[in-house]
């Protein structure tokens, strides 16, 4: 069952569920790593129970919330109400004129005029963005027997040794090598070259637990390994990069190009072995004409801080949100080559045109 001690945290969206109609359409957008699938999920499970018709979406190749295509995907179900899962939180709407709870754990960076937002942001240890959905889900329907989904975004967000309750409960029903392995399965899908995490959601929703995840009783476990295989391959090259120093700032600079996801996998590595050192992780075969980065750090340096002390003059919308220690952003060319000589580096972290 959800967990006592975060219960507190859902409050602010009794109201706003209290307020939904039945049989109208509800939207669900969500981040598409294993957190905000599974925050999705029991989102969506939840309302479906408690008779609303849901309509899921979740978000692609460096998805925000705010990026232009969104809204309209959203605008087409017509919903009544609006819930963004683990997407963060900004002072603009998602959909304007829809009412609208955020579900969501990263730093807000503020909340639109109207709209609700539960945060774990500030709480110690902090909550993931699946566990705050299931105190939400459970205002709404009975979704105890979520408690695997709910499992593997804690896996998958802060790892086996995370100190909440459902990750021993969960153990009573499932095997912990099953989560494992269906964690690492569902988040192939947003690291492949495609991006596309829609047959892991559609997974996630349809499983009735992590062992149905992995059995190949649905089309989509085999899709999820091709994807899976394809990550690997290019989280294998990318691991051979090495790092650059900055004269200025004590950034290490790792260079990757791939289609795939692989920076924030390279990260851990280089924070590991560069303990002094805020790592950096630049992939420029990510998003055409952009470079995507991914930013950690042993030291006591809040990153979020960091980044807007040396924000270039431009960096645009997807810049320096997420955690104090874990963040990073995507910015076109010249703006990356702004921010990289202002960190302290020369020629080797420019990227130009090809
Ligand atoms: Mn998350």
């Amino acid at each position: 069952m959800p967990d006592p001690s975060l219960r507190h945290l859902a409050e602010p969206f009794g109201p706003f569920s209290a307020r939904l109609v039945p049989g109208r359409p509800v939207a669900v957008l969500c981040h598409s790593d294993c957190d905000g699938l599974a925050a999705g999920a029991v989102l969506a499970k939840a309302l479906e129970r408690a008779g609303h018709a849901v309509a899921v979406e979740v978000t692609g190749k460096g998805g925000s919330a705010w990026n232009p295509e969104v809204a309209p995907r959203l605008a087409r179900h017509a919903p009544q109400a609006l819930l963004v899962a683990d997407l963060g939180c900004r002072s603009e709407p998602v959909l304007p004129g829809v009412p609208t709870a955020f579900v969501d754990h990263h730093r807000p960076d503020g909340v639109p005029p109207g709209a609700v937002l539960v945060t774990g942001y500030g709480t110690d240890p902090t909550p993931t963005s699946g566990q705050l959905a299931w105190e939400c889900g459970e205002l709404l329907a009975d979704v105890a027997d979520l408690d695997w989904v709910v499992a593997i975004s804690v896996l998958s967000d802060l790892g086996d040794k995370a100190p909440f309750a459902v990750l021993t409960d969960v153990r009573k029903t499932h095997r912990i090598t099953h989560l494992r392995d269906a964690t690492a399965l569902l988040n192939a899908a947003r690291r492949s070259a495609t991006g596309d995490a829609t047959p892991a959601l559609s997974l996630l929703m349809k499983a009735v637990g992590p062992k149905d995840v992995l059995s190949g009783g649905h089309p989509e476990t085999d899709q999820l390994k091709a994807m899976k295989a394809e990550v690997a391959a290019a989280f294998a090259e990318a691991k051979k990069a090495g790092p650059r120093f900055a004269r200025k700032t004590n950034v290490a600079l790792v260079r990757v190009h791939s289609p795939c996801q692989v920076h924030p996998m390279v990260v851990p590595i280089w924070r590991t072995r560069l303990p002094r050192q805020i790592v950096m992780v630049a992939n420029t075969g990510y998003l055409p004409g952009r470079v995507n980065f991914t930013m950690r750090t042993g030291t006591a340096t809040n990153l979020i801080e960091f980044l807007k002390a040396h924000a270039p003059p431009d960096p645009g919308p997807n810049y320096g949100h997420g955690h104090d220690q874990a963040t990073g952003g995507a910015l076109a060319f010249d703006q990356w080559n702004r921010f990289v000589a202002g960190l302290g580096f020369g020629p080797e972290a420019r990227v130009e045109e090809s």
